[in-house]
């Protein structure tokens, strides 16, 4: 049974960065989230038509972070020498910051924001421009055959039709194949109280628990697992045929599912006080904003991310506390933001000697960033984040 926990008020499309003239088009929906007591699974009430949010004006580069780069380089070698794939295809490749660690023969992918798909190909690689489904695994698997090693980070949390997109998984994966995906963890979430994880592209924040009663329907079961520290704590997830015996089942994977039904993952309550503590870092960040605005300091948000845009539609926080974003996504920039239509601008622009707080946007990247800007903090700059709570970072 789904029941509707949190409510995230009228939200846009978190990736939908604006040119004045779009402002009147901008659609907007009731975000609100639910549990479901049957599976564990936690997600969106209602999603949008995936067309309007996955298109070719897709505004997120997985390549621009230092992090992400590193993180995907160091999982590409790490597959490649364990698994030794003879083919791979990911699912989501975005700008092919994960599918450039192999050669174009060694791998094909899935991609369906046209810019990112015309783009790998143009790199010689075979991109299908198409989103994840069984009839495309159909397709697929006719023209390629089935594969040993299957990767898709941060894409399946976006998939609204989860059974699908798993029994095509099964469908093209091979006896020995391995399924390896890697998405944001609920228990992350609701030890940080990062709320901003949802958003329409985030059709769902998964628990191991939850991908377990799915993937067991379709013959599919987890056989280990990894906690990785990016995007607010994620976690790497292992998946193989029920009927392969040459993976061993790890004992990471009781260890991480006893530990979710510890942190009561499973349990409607849990999700109840989480929004509670939601409701407070709301009234937390807008007062502390509000205050600092009052003594004339001037606020720049770090980072045009879906999470910001969450919270400032969430909050209704607009150019009256955050004079600008900043951020280094060329697409990006000299537009406005999702919803509350906070001017976009690069860092230079936006980052002036006068500007003494940075909301974190990005904090998922907060060591990145704050490596980034030793003068703004020799000057006495400081850092505020909502993130576990609403504080002033380097006060
Ligand atoms: O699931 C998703 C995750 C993987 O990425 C997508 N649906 C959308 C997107 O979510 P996000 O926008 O919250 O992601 P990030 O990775 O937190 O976005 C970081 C933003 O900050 C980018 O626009 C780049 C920018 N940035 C910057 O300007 N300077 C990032 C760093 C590290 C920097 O130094």
């Amino acid at each position: 049974m789904k029941t509707t926990f949190l409510k995230l008020n009228k939200q846009p499309e978190s990736n939908g960065y604006l040119d004045k003239h779009q402002f009147k088009d901008e659609f907007f929906f009731n975000l609100d989230v639910c549990f479901d007591s049957d599976t564990y699974l936690v997600s969106l009430t209602k999603s949008i038509p995936p067309e309007l949010m996955f298109n070719e004006n897709y505004a997120y580069y997985s390549s621009l972070s230092s992090t992400m780069r590193k993180s995907f380089a160091n999982i590409a070698k790490s597959l490649k020498n364990i698994y030794k794939p003879k083919l791979s295809l990911e699912i989501g490749s975005n700008d092919g910051v994960f599918m450039k660690n192999f050669n174009t023969n060694e791998i094909v992918s899935v991609e369906p924001c046209g810019n990112f798909a015309d783009f790998t190909n143009s790199l010689g690689y075979k991109t299908y421009k198409n989103f994840w489904d069984y009839s495309l695994s159909t397709h697929i698997k006719n023209k390629q055959g089935t594969f040993d090693l299957i990767y898709s980070a941060n894409c399946f949390s976006h998939i609204q039709t989860l059974d699908d997109a798993f029994r095509a998984i099964k469908n093209i994966l091979s006896a020995d194949g391995v399924f390896v995906m890697e998405d944001p963890s609920i228990q992350q979430v609701l030890d940080k109280n990062t709320y901003d994880l949802f958003y329409y592209a985030h059709a769902h924040v998964f628990s191991i628990t939850s991908i377990q009663n799915i993937i067991l329907k379709h013959g599919l079961e987890i056989f280990n697992v990894d906690s990785i520290n990016v995007h607010g704590g994620s976690n790497r997830i292992y998946i193989k045929h029920i009927t392969n015996n040459t993976h061993t089942i790890d004992a990471s994977v009781s260890k991480h599912i006893d530990d979710e039904l510890l942190c009561g993952i499973g349990v409607l309550q849990t999700y109840l006080d989480f929004e509670k503590r939601v409701r407070k870092s709301k009234k937390d960040l807008v007062l502390l904003l509000e205050t600092l605005k009052a003594k004339g300091e001037n606020i720049i948000c770090y980072g045009a991310t879906a999470k910001s845009s969450t919270v400032f539609n969430y909050c209704d926080i607009s150019t009256d506390l955050i004079d600008c974003i900043v951020d280094m996504t060329p697409d990006k920039q000299n537009k406005y933001s999702p919803g509350m239509h906070i001017p976009i601008v690069s860092i230079d622009i936006g980052l002036t000697d006068d500007v003494k707080y940075i909301f974190l946007g990005a904090w998922n990247f907060k060591d990145e960033i704050m490596k980034k800007e030793p003068e703004f903090i020799k000057r006495g700059g400081k850092f505020i984040t909502h993130v576990p709570i609403v504080h002033i970072i380097n006060e």
